[in-house]
């Protein structure tokens, strides 16, 4: 498989791709080996974990260099997801033995009821390349501390650092045959669903997960699924400061070139602060450094995948042809690599792809609305249900708008935010199921019941 450079075009690697039998062949490892792992006390799985977090952190320059080099993230943002992804693994060092402890619920002295969590088995985890340390640790982190294995297939657009990954988790205690990373584009991950695992982890688009979801039905096992999303942020007419929610709102759309599940993808904004959000918004934009990802003063670096160009030239396209304005972008940068303008279209209603598909790209759609009855109206006119942002100086307002939302998260004043705190779901389209927190751990294992009788 050769691995293309999306800043430049150039072939920067080639990968031997696994086939069939040697998926057999790890597959069959992998469960030896996840007997005994299982056998490990959670505290010592958690040691692995943690030494594979100082090695990651020893080695962040020549990782984030790979990050960039594979996918285009600006080299700091490839920094800070490398550094940020640490929160998981402090997260589960705190937590993990109280939530994978037996627990006793009833104990009369001659009758004891108890359940203990007992690890799934092998996890195949089909993954993505946009954030591969954050969806990536957000499952197979978790999977092995709770005691399981894993097959681990990166995006045929992160297969470097999918590698790196093996190579530090062998390097800081886990055995081979119980973390494997196998290289490949969809035909692998078609390879993975044929095989016989004991739950299936996917993290990328909607067609593929619902693919997924219905190829594997028959095997009754776990399925999660987080897929993308159209998450909007609304910008009421009390914020206190216009300026700062544009700036905000930008860095939610525009961060990671737009690459995000999370990512802003339509604004609402108050009529009567549409005006002064718009220019403030725009003004944002225009100040973005785009260019070489390997500088550390570049915000928008190339999109990773060549195909959403067209998706992106379809969707500006499309609005301008339904009345919109274009404040800023609007097409390919020419020249060598995915680069993309940072496209600004207002005046946006939901008669545009750009306020309905999700574009994965740095492109924004901004909609005026007259109340917030009409916000949370469009807010909802989606097959979506990721998260949804409010900006407002009113916690009681913003709350009352954020309860309506069929969103697996909400944010005041903040957006685009991800914590191992709380749980990370998706509803309708966006996906099943639920990673981060006590829930994305229990999600790695079956409960057993104990009836215990002592006469
Ligand atoms: O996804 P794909 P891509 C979404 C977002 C984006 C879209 C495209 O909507 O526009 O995904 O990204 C493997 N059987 N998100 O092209 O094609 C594939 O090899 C089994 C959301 O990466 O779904 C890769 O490992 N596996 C998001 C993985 O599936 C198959 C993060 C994802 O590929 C397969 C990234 C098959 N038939 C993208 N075909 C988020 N929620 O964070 C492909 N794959």
């Amino acid at each position: 498989m050769k691995i293309k450079n999306p800043a430049t075009g150039e072939i920067i690697a080639e990968l031997d791709e696994d086939r069939t039998e040697e998926v057999r062949a790890k597959l069959q490892s992998l469960r030896q080996g996840q007997r005994a792992w299982a056998q490990i006390s959670v505290r010592k799985r958690l040691a692995c974990i943690e030494r594979f977090g100082e090695l990651v952190r020893q080695n962040s320059d020549e990782l984030a260099a790979i990050l960039t080099a594979e996918t285009g993230k600006p080299i700091q943002q490839s920094h800070n997801e490398i550094i940020g992804a640490q929160n998981r693994i402090d997260h589960l060092k705190a937590n993990a033995e109280k939530w994978l402890a037996d627990e006793t619920l009833v104990d009369t002295g001659a009758t004891h009821e108890r359940i203990s969590y007992e690890p799934l088995g092998v996890i195949a985890n089909i993954s993505a390349w946009n954030f591969p340390y954050n969806v990536g640790y957000n499952v197979f982190l978790y999977a092995l501390v709770a005691g399981n294995a894993v097959m681990y297939k990166p995006s045929e657009y992160a297969a470097l650092t999918g590698k790196q990954f093996e190579k530090y988790l062998h390097l800081a205690g886990i055995p081979e045959n119980v973390f494997q990373c196998v290289v490949g584009d969809g035909k692998l991950g078609q390879t993975l669903l044929e095989e016989n695992f004991d739950g299936y982890w996917f993290t990328g688009s909607y067609l593929t997960g619902r693919h997924i979801a219905t190829t594997i039905a028959h095997k009754l096992v776990p399925l999660q699924l987080e897929l993308g999303g159209k998450d909007p942020l609304y910008v009421t007419d009390d914020v206190t400061d216009v300026k700062q929610a544009a700036i905000n709102a930008a860095e939610g759309a525009f961060y990671n070139n737009g690459q995000s599940c999370c990512a802003v993808e339509r604004i609402y904004v108050s009529e009567k602060i549409y005006d002064e959000f718009v220019a403030a918004f725009t003004a944002e934009v225009k100040s973005y450094t785009i260019g070489n990802p390997l500088k550390t003063d570049t915000f928008i670096g190339p999109m990773t995948r060549k195909q959403q160009v067209n998706v992106l030239d379809g969707q500006v396209k499309d609005a301008l042809k339904n009345g919109a304005l274009l404040k800023n972008g609007g097409k390919a940068i020419e020249g060598k690599g995915n680069f993309y303008e940072p496209t600004v279209l207002i005046n946006c209603s939901h008669a545009m792809k750009v306020m309905r598909d999700e574009s994965f790209g740095p492109i924004i759609g901004i909609q005026k609305v007259a109340s917030d009855q009409e916000a949370i109206a469009l807010m909802q006119d989606t097959e979506y249900g990721l998260t949804a942002s409010v900006f407002s100086s009113n916690e009681e307002r913003a709350l009352q708008i954020l309860r309506e939302m069929d969103t697996g998260t909400v944010y005041w004043n903040c957006c685009d935010r991800v914590s191992p705190n709380v749980p990370w779901s998706g509803r309708k389209n966006s996906g099943l199921g639920t990673t981060l927190s006590s829930q994305g751990i229990r999600a790695f294992v079956q409960p057993k019941s104990y009836h215990l009788r002592f006469s």
